[in-house]
């Protein structure tokens, strides 16, 4: 099993992103403590040194299976499904200028909160359509460049919009694209599935990333999630990829990254 954890390469007001700061130091200590990848939290691609940034994980020993994007909600309110036309157009954008980042390290782009809230006025409806559209013009773009998006189902809290596994396969069906799968998240399973390992081995071949967080959204070993069980079901379904570590930095940031990795690796130490 390949463990990554999430590092935002920016200050981020998302909590549960364990790093946040001096990239260089934090990857280091991520790589000390038996990390195989960073997932890198990334709000615009154009403020970041690409080539400092494969210098340092490669330093390091380390590979980037994945580049978060929430950040340009959570920070500009870009969205898919907003009702201003121009915002729209520039979180396609946004997310497309994410693509020769993500084919220089073979990572996945993540689509989480970029995806939007339907606003007030607008219908459900039209958000969905709307988010058809931005996805397939993204998909397109990185079709040719081995690019794969992995859109996550997100908890009732955080929007209307794909809460589950079963949403996110209606959806990846309207958007009829081979590079366009799914992140799926313990910690909003938890919240939205009957039953998670059911609705892993429903994903199957569209599980294109993995974060895992317990029932607290504290480090795995933290709540009450039976990871053996969600684990052993996603290598079943042959899913080769990473399993990401995103969780609140609890009780602090070192010690919850330190915690999970040991947490998982017992888990299949005999
Ligand atoms: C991001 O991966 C996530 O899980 C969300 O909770 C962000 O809002
Ligand atoms: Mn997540």
């Amino acid at each position: 099993m390949k463990l990554s954890i999430v590092l935002s390469t920016h200050a981020a007001q998302f909590q549960a992103v364990a790093f946040k700061g001096d990239f260089e130091a934090n990857v280091a200590k991520i790589a000390g403590w038996g990390y195989d990848g960073v997932e890198l939290a990334i709000r615009d691609p154009s403020l970041v040194d690409a080539d400092a940034l494969a210098r340092v994980v490669s330093a390091h020993g380390l590979t980037v299976p994945a580049i978060g994007t929430g950040q340009a909600w959570g920070e500009e309110g870009l969205s898919f499904t907003s009702d201003d036309p121009g915002m729209r157009a520039a979180a396609i954008e946004r997310i497309k200028s994410h693509v020769p980042l993500a084919a220089r390290f073979n990572a996945a782009i993540i689509l989480g909160l970029i995806r939007g809230i339907t606003p007030e006025g607008q219908t459900h409806e039209q958000s969905m359509a709307y988010l058809v559209e931005a996805l397939q013009e993204c998909a397109a773009v990185a079709a040719e460049t081995g690019v794969r998006f992995a859109l996550e189902p997100l908890n009732r809290y955080e929007t209307d919009l794909i809460h589950t596994v079963a949403d996110g396969l209606g959806l990846v069906e309207r958007v009829g694209a081979d590079n366009f799968g799914l992140l799926l998240d313990t910690f909003h399973m938890n919240i939205e599935e009957p039953v998670i390992e059911d609705s892993i081995r429903t994903c199957g071949d569209r599980v294109f990333h993995f974060h895992v967080a317990d029932s607290n959204r504290w480090y795995p070993g933290a709540g009450h999630l039976d990871f053996k069980s969600i684990l052993d079901t996603l290598s079943a379904i042959g899913y080769e990829g990473f399993v990401s570590g995103e969780f609140m930095p609890l009780p602090d940031a070192d010690t919850s990254a330190e915690r999970s990795i040991a947490y998982l690796r017992q888990l299949y130490a005999q």
